[in-house]
């Protein structure tokens, strides 16, 4: 039950319920009794494994089906009114059309389950940067992941008032219930039944068939990113794949840093960061999201719209991210991670030994197993995650909930890239951050189902699979909003943190070392250090990124600095077939920006 009067919320609760059909609603308040008989319910389900209280106090492991570990691009919709409103790096569905079709899924996908509404706040309850989202799910795992990830409360139907506006999220695991049937312990639907919808014109967005991650936590991936990018656009501020950090220097001046790398390319890593240069400090904001509006003193502030770390749990370990293990050590879910037969959570490259387990497909396992080509059979999922509470990281920010964010002083934009793109440059001009940003590229990760194979993509500001609009009027959108915040706007770099030598070695060792790059960053915006001119843009004087200690062998260190004009000119090839997708939609600074380069490479 519900005392809400909010007569579109009620509405549309009795709508879903009417097509839905769930056996039972019940009205989320995100209470600590509530998290505990869900997860009650789903550990006597055999949904949920609970976790050796003493070693991992108030925690849980799911395992998801082999069907559904990741976000699925594939049956991803951006349904706009008009396809060319959609762009080129969308799935385009008529909105009508596609309703009809998933209202045929609806119906009646709930029966025999429990109807969830899970009112939530991106951002601070309350704050004017936030939205308020509804979720109606009937998934118990998705309550409890949202009760982590966003600010689940009654508080939130008082600010939504009797006739405050929500985003109506809809979601289900497509998977009714015949009465007597046994529930599997990962309800989903088969790849073909499964639609991630967004309704950009509506602030709408309707999930089916997927119980995983971004593709059923709607408050992140498809609220905070597709539609609020949408919104954004319209409303001239910006949503962006970004993590938010403060990097403190030893006087205590404190530099505020976004930066968009595509998913699992270690923006969590980055965001908890332990510095190795001597008094500078980082202090994490968010890993994921940033919602960025100018102020009044026409500087560009940032919130993190979430309340917790959706983290890609392989290669978290104590030399790569101590930060993030501290922030799961209690708390917290994983998913598709291997459970020890002490009820702990094990993963690939997590820095310790495992003798062994439950594997994440639920079966027993040990490290020294091989599948049928003679490779080892991995025990976690490498797109399994941790759920863990921002608040519990140690070095989060005293400001990552302050309502008026943080300014920010630097973007960055990078990818993984084990050849061709340098340690770090920075951009001419803020059109050539745009630039930069717009063409940034990437070696796939296993964020995503069903990429393919492809060997490099080019993925504007890590936001391809999250434009809710045309990417080139999103393009667009980046260099008015450069336009209008002049020269507040903040300071471009991009960085690549991944190349390898020809016999497969990094090149750089990366982690806590990359605050020396963060460092030079915060240096070039006091114009404390100097930099010498490129084709590609601005690079470190020798001598002025501070390498000293670190066992970098010179000819390593000339590798990473290395400006390869033979190597880049392959790279803007890709850029332009790319760019060439946009049509009469790409912005003309893009096309500036693109010859401009061409001829500083020949
Ligand atoms: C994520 C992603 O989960 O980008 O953050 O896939
Ligand atoms: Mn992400």
């Amino acid at each position: 039950m519900t005392t809400t009067k909010n007569q579109k919320l009620l509405n549309w609760v009795a709508e879903v319920e009417a097509m839905c059909t769930p056996d039972k609603v019940v009205w989320c308040n995100g209470s600590t009794e509530e998290y505990d008989r869900l997860m009650g319910e789903m550990v006597a389900s055999g949904m949920a494994i609970k976790l050796n209280e003493e070693k991992r106090p108030n925690s849980y492991a799911f395992n998801s089906d082999p069907s559904d570990v990741a976000r699925v691009e594939g049956r991803t919709y951006i349904a706009s009114l008009k396809e060319e409103d959609a762009g080129p790096t969308n799935n385009w569905i008529d909105p009508a059309e596609l309703k009809e079709t998933m209202k045929g899924l609806y119906s009646g996908c709930m029966k025999g389950r429990t109807m969830y509404v899970i009112p939530f706040s991106m951002g601070p309850i309350g704050s004017p940067i936030s939205k308020i989202g509804v979720e109606i799910s009937d998934s118990p795992y998705v309550v409890v992941n949202m009760h982590i990830m966003a600010r689940v409360s009654d508080k939130v139907l008082d600010v939504l008032g009797d006739d405050g506006d929500f985003i109506p999220c809809l979601h289900t695991v497509g998977s009714p219930l015949e009465p007597g049937q046994e529930d599997s312990r990962w309800p989903c639907a088969p790849i073909e039944k499964k639609y991630i919808a967004h309704f950009p014109e509506e602030n709408l967005i309707w999930s089916y068939g997927s119980g995983y991650g971004g593709n059923a936590l709607l408050g992140k991936k498809c609220l905070a990113l597709r539609i609020a990018s949408a919104m954004a656009g319209r409303e001239g501020w910006m949503a962006e794949h970004m993590l938010i950090l403060r990097f403190t220097n030893p006087e205590g001046k404190k530099f505020h840093i976004a930066a968009a790398f595509p998913s699992a390319c270690g923006k969590t890593n980055l965001a908890m960061l332990q510095s190795t240069v001597p008094g500078w400090k980082v202090e994490t904001i968010g890993d994921d999201i940033a919602w960025m509006k100018p102020g009044p003193d026409g500087r560009l502030y940032a919130i993190n719209p979430e309340a917790g770390f959706f983290g890609v749990a392989p290669g978290t370990a104590e030399y790569s991210n101590p930060m993030a293990l501290a922030s799961c050590r209690k708390d917290a879910i994983f998913t598709n991670v291997v459970v020890t037969p002490d009820k702990d959570v094990w993963w690939e490259d997590m820095g310790v030994e495992c003798a062994g387990g439950t594997d994440w497909k639920n079966n027993p396992w040990t490290p020294d197993m091989k599948d049928a080509d003679g490779n080892p059979i991995k025990g976690a999922h490498p797109n399994s995650r941790f759920t863990a509470r921002a608040e519990l990281c140690p070095v989060i920010c005293e400001d990552w909930e302050n309502p008026a964010g943080v300014p920010i002083d630097i973007f960055v934009f990078g990818g993984k890239r084990t050849t061709t793109v340098p340690l770090v440059h920075e951009a001419f001009d803020f059109n050539h951050g745009v630039y930069m940003g717009a063409t940034a590229s990437s070696e796939p990760t296993a964020a995503a189902l069903d990429l393919g194979n492809v060997a490099l993509r080019i993925d504007p500001f890590a936001m391809t699979p999250f434009i809710g609009y045309h990417a080139g009027d999103y393009m667009q959108h980046w260099f008015d909003m450069g336009e209008k915040l002049g020269d507040k706007a903040p300071r471009c770099f991009y960085v690549n943190w991944f190349r390898k030598t020809d016999d497969g070695k990094w090149l750089w060792p990366g982690f806590g070392e990359n605050s020396r790059v963060l460092k030079w960053m915060c240096d070039r915006v006091e114009g404390k250090v100097g930099v010498r001119e490129t084709p590609i843009g601005y690079m470190p004087i020798d001598g002025e990124l501070d390498i000293d200690g670190l066992d970098l062998p010179a000819e390593d260190w000339a590798e990473l600095m290395k400006v390869d004009t033979d190597l880049y000119k392959k790279t803007v090839i890709d850029c332009e077939t790319f760019l060439q997708k946009f049509g009469d939609k790409l912005p003309v600074q893009i096309t500036e920006q693109l010859e401009n380069l061409k001829k500083r490479l020949s």
